[in-house]
């Protein structure tokens, strides 16, 4: 049986950096891992591992943009046209790995995990060659700095999710930035340094975290965001397709409980019995109220 697992997300989520240490983590367990690179413009020096296949033997952003002279957006958006027209490269290349794990570390443009049909196409082509496939969306601890970049994120997580329509997992990561003061410090969360309590209702997305606090942070007193949040707040409360697991490199155990929920989705093993995922319980930041 073949896993691939795609490491999605906006720009500079840390998808190349998770993916490096994802792949570090199955190698120290002894399970088979490559990685697939699917960024046209990453640089040879951004991998820690080097790629068993990589969209840039196929074609790179900076041959496009200097023999076809694109810019850098509209370059990646010609890269993946190119890709779609020639999955079959894609697939003889993944042809080679019988047996294995691959790790899919994606580009970090959004458009396309709104609106793009490569990537629907990508997990089509995968499932049709027999693979059991998941998406991970990483998010950054840092967007919960600001509630309204936070939904914002939310909302791309489940555009990305409805529009792949995979078993998925929402991950946090970089929470290694994230400082925890225990105690109910007023404006605490201003300073960077959040509550327990708080970062529990960013995990698990309490949609009040966006109606409540309407004007008080400057950007949002004209009265016709109110509807417009409101109605966002109904979305996601008749919604709730979206949680995060807290991801922090810096502990192994985060690492490896993050890593048991995407085996647990794919059920890694088919022989074994199904594994249940880590207690998150385990966890620095849930359940904490
Ligand atoms: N503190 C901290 N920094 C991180 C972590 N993961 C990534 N970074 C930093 O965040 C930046 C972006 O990381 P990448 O892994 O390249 O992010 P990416 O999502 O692959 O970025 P693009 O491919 O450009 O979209 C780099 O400077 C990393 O060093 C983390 O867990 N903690
Ligand atoms: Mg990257």
């Amino acid at each position: 049986m073949r896993y691939a697992v795609l490491v999605t997300g906006p720009a500079g989520a840390g998808k190349t950096t998770f993916t490096a240490s994802f792949i570090n983590h199955l190698r120290l367990s002894k399970r088979t891992v490559h990685l697939v690179n699917l960024d046209p413009a990453a640089s040879p020096t951004s991998f820690e591992f080097e790629p068993a296949i990589d969209i840039k033997d196929l074609v790179s952003l900076e041959d496009v943009m200097g023999e076809l002279e694109y810019g850098p957006n509209g370059g990646l958006v010609y890269c993946f046209e190119y890709l779609l027209q020639n999955m079959d490269w894609l697939e003889e290349e993944l042809g080679e790995y019988d047996n294995d794990y691959l790790i899919f570390d994606c580009p970090g443009q959004i458009e396309l995990y709104t609106h793009h049909p490569f990537l629907p196409t990508l997990v089509r082509n995968l499932t049709r060659m027999g693979m059991r496939v998941c998406a991970s969306y990483l998010i950054e601890s840092q967007f919960m700095e600001d509630r309204y970049k936070f939904f914002a994120g939310v909302l791309s997580a489940m555009s990305a999710m409805v529009n792949l329509e995979i078993p998925w997992i929402n991950i946090m990561s970089k929470m290694d930035l994230v400082t925890v003061n225990k105690e109910d410090e007023p404006g605490s969360a201003r300073n960077g340094i959040r509550r327990r309590k708080d970062i529990a209702r960013y995990l698990d997305p309490d949609p009040l975290l966006l109606a409540t606090r309407r004007g008080q942070e400057g950007n949002v007193s004209n009265p016709r965001f109110h509807a417009l949040n409101q109605a966002i707040v109904q979305l996601i409360e008749d919604h709730p397709l979206v949680s995060f697991l807290p991801l922090d490199l810096t502990s192994p155990d985060s690492l490896e409980t993050v890593i048991s929920h995407i085996d647990y989705t794919m059920q890694y093993g088919e022989d074994e019995e199904p594994k249940e995922p880590h207690d998150l319980d385990e966890g620095d930041f849930q359940d904490l109220e």
